[in-house]
């Protein structure tokens, strides 16, 4: 029998002939909404899942009676129910490592980009309002040197902590969340406690995944305690901060600048000040959005979906419990 699989996100022709000589593939690439008719139909045929972007949730499982695996186009799986997955025998396999540096560098692009009010400035000159040389009141801040306080000091974290130790002689934080003692001795990282980190710490990086533990894990509260002109990057998930609380911030002038990768609702709702506030650097969430990565996050997720298929170990699962019970 041919199993089937559902891919809802964009592979490259190679690695969808490749799927095709073995499986058969419904493509259904600019799916949006997991509500979408022809999503459903397909659905409720594969045994396999390739996407990313898409709330998975128990009720949609019910629609999908022969799912063995999904190979999410992500290192990030919130938008799974794991432990459901789990409980069905529903295999998940995420994308990590082929993402880490590409991802670090949007983390390093957020960081100079906010500090130096790049985008900001670049605008005066699209704008045609470059008529002056640039005053005190257009600078922005170096980041040579200066103290990077990581939450989250993972593959992503680590990476981007790399990048400042070893390329901006910065001082490197992270929260006392777990130790890396490897990371203590490399770059001089030092662990602290999180209101000892928002107090000494000029620019601070989320890059934590979102968990049950992290959900709004940044309110009032800490932007309160962080220095007087500190930086706020996150490039994590947007609901490890209270979004709201942010605005406030901003507004009020408690925090400084902020540049986002990632936010509570995506795309970032029309009207949404963050869209707008000349101290916030919006991208959108394009951490891993390069050509090279996405081809690489993209073949992993066929790697993985066609050893799961095949009853075998793929490269990257989630919830591996599942094969050792299988075996
Ligand atoms: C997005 C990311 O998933 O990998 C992650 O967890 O946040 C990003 O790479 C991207 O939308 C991949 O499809």
């Amino acid at each position: 029998m041919t199993k089937r699989i559902l891919v809802f996100r964009e592979l490259s022709d190679e690695q969808l002939a490749s799927l095709r000589q073995d499986f058969s593939v419904d493509y259904l690439p600019d799916t949006q909404s997991a509500d979408e008719p022809a999503f459903i139909e397909a659905l409720s045929q594969a045994h396999g899942l390739v996407g990313s972007s898409l709330m998975i949730t128990p009720e949609l499982l019910d629609q999908a009676p022969n799912l063995e695996a999904i190979a999410s186009i992500s290192v990030g799986y919130d938008n799974y129910p794991v432990d459901e997955l789990t409980r069905r025998g529903i295999l998940l396999c995420n994308t990590p490592d082929v993402l880490t540096e590409t991802t670090a560098d949007t983390g390093f692009l957020l960081i100079m980009c906010t500090a130096r009010r790049a985008i900001e400035l670049a605008e005066l000159i699209k704008q045609g309002n470059w008529t002056s040389n640039i005053g005190r009141n257009l600078f922005g801040t170096d980041v040579h040197g200066k103290t990077l306080g990581m939450i989250g000091l993972g593959r992503i974290g680590a990476a981007i902590a790399r990048r400042g130790a070893l390329g901006f002689g910065m001082n490197i934080l992270y929260t006392k969340a777990s130790p890396k003692p490897e990371l203590e001795r490399e770059l001089g990282a030092r662990r602290l406690e999180m209101d000892e980190l928002l107090a000494e710490a000029d620019i601070v990086c989320v890059t934590v995944p979102l968990t049950a533990e992290t959900e709004k894990l940044f309110g009032a509260r800490e932007f309160s305690r962080m220095k007087p002109g500190a930086i706020f990057v996150n490039i994590g998930r947007g609901k490890v901060v209270d979004e709201a609380a942010m605005i406030q911030a901003l507004e009020d002038g408690t925090l400084h600048a902020a540049g986002l990768d990632v936010f509570e609702q995506e795309p970032l709702p029309a009207g949404s000040p963050l869209s707008s506030m000349k101290n916030v650097v919006a991208l959108p969430h394009i951490g891993s959005a390069t050509h090279e990565t996405r081809n690489a996050m993209a073949q992993r997720a066929v790697d993985n979906i066609r050893l799961a298929l095949d009853g075998k170990r793929p490269l990257s699962p989630v919830n591996d419990q599942i094969l050792l019970e299988r075996n």
